[in-house]
């Protein structure tokens, strides 16, 4: 039954002389396509408009000389389908323009689609008319449509910018735009041609452009990235994988982080030799294939500054040694944003391209262009006389075909471009509150041009029609999603941009392209695949986030935000889940230790740091055995004496390996992990009195252990964090040792459970309620559990040393460190809190896995170096190599 015979609270049509559709699509390419066919499987009527005169989308207008897929195209291709995969094969890896865009025409025919389709028809508006509950669009060529619902399939780069450069008007020679090139060719034999830009456009037309012209001059404002493609037949790796089971290696693309199906890395930059990481940069430059070199080297590529950076440098050595001009080597290497940051690019011949005695590069950064003038360009170093112009200067990416392409007014008259005036807000990247019933295809917010776009678009258009077939299943006309769902997806979306390094370079991708657009990271930077299952979520809770309604005042709405948690938090505690692990307290005492040593085993092992000790120190009642982690700085260095998590009854000194080096090379203090006496073995207060012990032989031996001779510190997390608290204490009261400062990470410091963070994290979150239990039960009795000694927010809290205190949203112990904050400000203590939002009691422990602990460590650090006297911040030697090798003043204050 077609959606438009659904009764609506008003059914007239607002406009009878328009075409009355379910849907209305705009748009006619990879997206625009599928749609059409998805919706008519669905028994939706649909019309889609195209400005174009034929089906293509960004295929359809790119034709400039060299234009290409750069990303396999094997990859890049449908797979609804698994008749079409089989009825076309692809000639190339990477195929031209000409080939796609016959495959997008051979799709339409096969699927008969073009007769849904309204070519040259531009939509001019579209307004949401609230009583007919139905989007009208106005158009430059035939009827109006009324529809139920609006999609846009617009595609990300499809509206060219601006040439942003005086005198464009004033050029007597010819004018084109990558982005627009004529259907025809252009013939450049025998003319003197300029390119602007040196993205992916350029550097795909350039070496093709210098075959021709009598003369190239390239003005470059910023160099890019350039991998060669190593063009020709599929690579046999790929195929055969493909042609063993299709199905499976498609599956594995969905789920996969970049829609290609490729493996997650583990191993960090840090973790190989430099030979590894040279034969591995090697191995994926002769692969030709920019995924594979944003994804394989290492885990760390991506994320962290120290890790991208030995990939740039490997870069500007290819550089180096294919441009024979080593001044012209040196324009050409990039130098103010980490790999991967700003879309890098496939080439094929590119830098070889200068070595050419008809090309001449121009580094606008020297020297800027003044003006376009009747006969050439002039900058401020010179006067070049060109018949030919080639403007690759980009698009107006990911909001420009929506927003700037036509007035879109939703409900109450709101116009989405006043909605977006500081930047787009969405729900999933796929809809927008305020307006019902649109949706967009690879909009911002989706993973759209940080995926394999074929792979985001099928992904999109299932969970769009799926969506609206069960709307109108279930009787219901309209759905939105909620402010609420909206602002929870804008923190998600910040709190995955914050764990790239995207933030670190003016692109298209943030809206820096374009002069005066808001700035910010458009696409999702999650990956592809946990994209899906967030999308899966939302269905399976009840399409949480989103509002529906229908005929007699029919409502249904389960608000929310479906990702609470820190993106990587989720990643681990999804990978946890699926492992299916007994409970820790079902395991025993001995099966718990030996579970928990395994973990570790897989773990990354932490940064290198100046020296590791091990040694013994008398306890309150026997020998306890130590680690001594020391910076690489010439000491002496304050000593931080460290008591790991573990519920009093698992752990030992080297269970928090990653946290105390990582601390160390942040603090540059010596970290001294003692290996308290632990439950069932000894209970209360052995831990307690075993914390104070060894604090005071510390401070006592602090000269012989490399420290200064300044007070000590103490630090712990979760028990560990309990001992910290409680050695404070003891101190105090006991006539020391001095202690300069506490850092409190998601402590223990009360035996009540009676608090909210008990009952909304009691299960799920790795630390639950039970095993806290468990926990308590193996250390101490119930009768002396109220005893400070183990409960310290019960104990006199007033003249303890400074504290920092971290408590995570997600722990059940979070309310209870709180409160001990609390109580400290209360008594008089200098308190800091941090209070971390979407983290979880392990996050900060759980070194270079959960990266987006790094802001909080740092914090910590700097309290700690507060705490001594020191100034908050370290320059790590490593952070200075990164100065001086990358100019980019971001890249150097991200250093992480
Ligand atoms: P891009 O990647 O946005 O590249 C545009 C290039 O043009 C880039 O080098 C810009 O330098 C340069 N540019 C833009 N405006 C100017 C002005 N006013 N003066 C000088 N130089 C300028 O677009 P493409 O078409 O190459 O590629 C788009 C995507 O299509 C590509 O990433 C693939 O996903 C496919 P800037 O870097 O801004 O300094």
């Amino acid at each position: 039954m077609p959606e438009a015979m659904v009764a609506t609270r008003d059914a007239k049509p607002a406009d009878a002389t328009a075409q009355q559709v379910d849907v209305a699509v705009v748009g006619a390419g990879f997206a625009g396509l599928y749609l059409l066919h998805r919706l008519r499987k669905a028994g939706f009527s649909a019309v889609a408009l195209d400005e174009a005169g034929d089906v293509g989308g960004t295929w359809y207008w790119n034709r400039y000389p060299g234009a290409r897929c750069d990303i396999l195209t094997v990859d890049y291709s449908y797979t609804f389908d698994p008749e079409l995969e089989t009825a076309w094969t692809w000639s190339e890896k990477y195929a031209t323009q000409p080939e796609i865009l016959r495959y997008l025409g051979f799709v339409a025919d096969r699927y008969d689609l073009r007769r849904d389709i309204r070519f040259h028809t531009r939509v001019k508006e579209a307004r949401w008319d609230e009583a007919s509950e139905r989007w009208l669009l106005t158009t430059d060529n035939g009827a109006p449509v009324s529809c139920r619902h609006y999609i846009m399939a617009t595609g990300c780069l499809s509206t060219p910018k601006p040439p942003e450069i005086d005198g464009v008007k004033d050029f007597k020679g010819e004018v084109y735009f990558t982005g627009r090139w004529p259907h025809d060719g252009v013939d450049l034999k025998g003319k003197r041609v300029a390119v602007i830009g040196t993205g992916s456009s350029a550097i795909q037309s350039i070496p093709l452009i210098a075959e021709q012209a009598t003369h190239l001059t390239v003005f470059q404002r910023t160099p890019n990235f350039a991998l060669p493609a190593h063009n020709g037949p599929v690579p046999a790796d790929r195929a055969s994988l493909l042609q063993a089971d299709r199905a499976a290696y498609r599956e594995q693309a969905r789920w996969s982080l970049a829609g290609v199906p490729l493996p997650q890395q583990t191993v960090v930059s840090w973790q190989l030799s430099e030979a590894e990481r040279r034969a591995r940069f090697e191995d994926a430059w002769s692969k030709g294939d920019l995924v594979h070199m944003l994804t394989q080297l290492w885990a760390d590529q991506g994320v962290d500054v120290d890790g991208n950076r030995l990939v740039c440098d490997l870069f500007r050595e290819k550089i180096a040694a294919t441009v024979k001009d080593p001044d012209i080597a040196a324009a050409l290497m990039p130098d103010d944003h980490p790999f991967g940051a700003k879309r890098p690019c496939l080439d094929t011949n590119y830098y070889a391209t200068y070595n050419r005695p008809n090309v001449t590069l121009v580094n606008l950064r020297q020297e800027p262009i003044k003006a376009i003038t009747s006969g050439g360009i002039t900058t401020a170093r010179r006067s070049v006389d060109l018949d030919v112009i080639v403007f690759a200067t980009g698009f107006d990416a990911m909001t420009g075909a929506i927003r700037a392409i036509h007035p879109i007014t939703g409900r109450g008259g709101r116009s989405l471009s006043d909605v977006w005036a500081q930047g787009p807000q969405s729900y999933l990247g796929l809809t927008v509150e305020g307006f019902p019933n649109l949706f967009m295809i690879t909009g911002p917010g989706s993973p759209s041009v940080l995926s394999n776009m074929a792979v985001s678009i099928e992904q999109h258009v299932d969970w769009v029609v799926d969506r609206l077939a069960g709307l109108r299943a279930a009787g219901f006309t309209t759905m939105e999603p909620t402010e609420t769902a909206q602002a929870g997806w804008g923190r998600h979306m910040a709190d995955c941009a914050g764990l790239t390094l995207h933030r670190l370079a003016n692109t298209w991708y943030t809206g820096a392209n374009v002069p005066g657009k808001a700035q910010g990271v458009m696409p999702y930077t999650g990956g592809v695949g946990p994209y899906r299952s967030i999308c899966d979520e939302v269905v399976t809770r009840g399409l949480l986030g989103f509002r529906l309604k229908g005929p007699n005042g029919a409502e249904q709405c389960n608000d929310g935000e479906v990702v609470r948690l820190q993106p990587d938090v989720r990643l681990v505690l999804n990978l946890l889940a699926s492992l299916n692990l007994p409970p820790i307290e079902s395991m025993g005492a001995a099966g718990a230790r030996a579970f928990v040593g395994e973990f570790n085993k897989g773990r990354p092992a932490g940064r290198p740091i100046g020296e590791i000790v091990d040694g013994t120190l008398p306890g309150a009642d026997g020998p306890l055995s130590y680690r001594l982690y020391r910076p690489a700085t010439p000491g002496p260095h304050p000593i931080v004496v460290y008591f790991h998590g573990g519920g009093w009854v698992l752990g030992d000194e080297q269970s928090d390996e990653p946290f105390c080096r990582d601390m160390v090379r942040r603090t540059g203090m010596i970290f001294v992990s003692v290996n308290y006496r632990h439950a069932p073995e000894h209970r209360f207060p052995a831990a307690a009195e075993d914390g104070h012990a060894a604090t005071r032989w510390i401070a006592d031996h602090a000269a012989e252990l490399g420290g200064t001779p300044s007070p000590v510190l103490v630090a712990g997390w979760s028990a560990g964090g309990n001992i910290a608290a409680v050695t404070c204490q003891l101190a105090r009261d006991r006539g020391g040792p001095a202690i300069a400062g506490q850092l409190l990470v998601c402590p223990v410091t009360d035996c009540n459970f009676d608090r909210p963070s008990y009952t909304e994290n009691a299960t799920g979150y790795f630390l639950t309620r039970s095993l806290m239990d468990w926990f308590w039960d193996l250390y101490c009795s119930p009768a002396d559990r109220t005893d400070p000694r183990v409960s310290p927010l019960r104990g006199k809290v007033s003249g303890l040393p400074p504290a920092f205190i971290v408590t995570c949203e997600f722990d059940p112990l979070r309310d209870e460190g709180i409160a001990y904050a609390e109580a400290l400000a209360a008594a008089g203590v200098p308190v800091e809190q941090l209070k971390a939002r979407g983290q979880f009691h392990s996050s900060y422990t759980m070194v270079d896995v959960v990266i987006t602990g790094v802001p909080g460590r740092v914090q910590m650090a700097q309290a700690l170096r507060r705490f001594a006297g020191l100034p908050p911040d370290i320059a790590r030697s490593d952070e200075r190599g990164q100065v001086q090798a990358n100019p980019g003043h971001r890249i150097e204050a991200a250093a992480s």
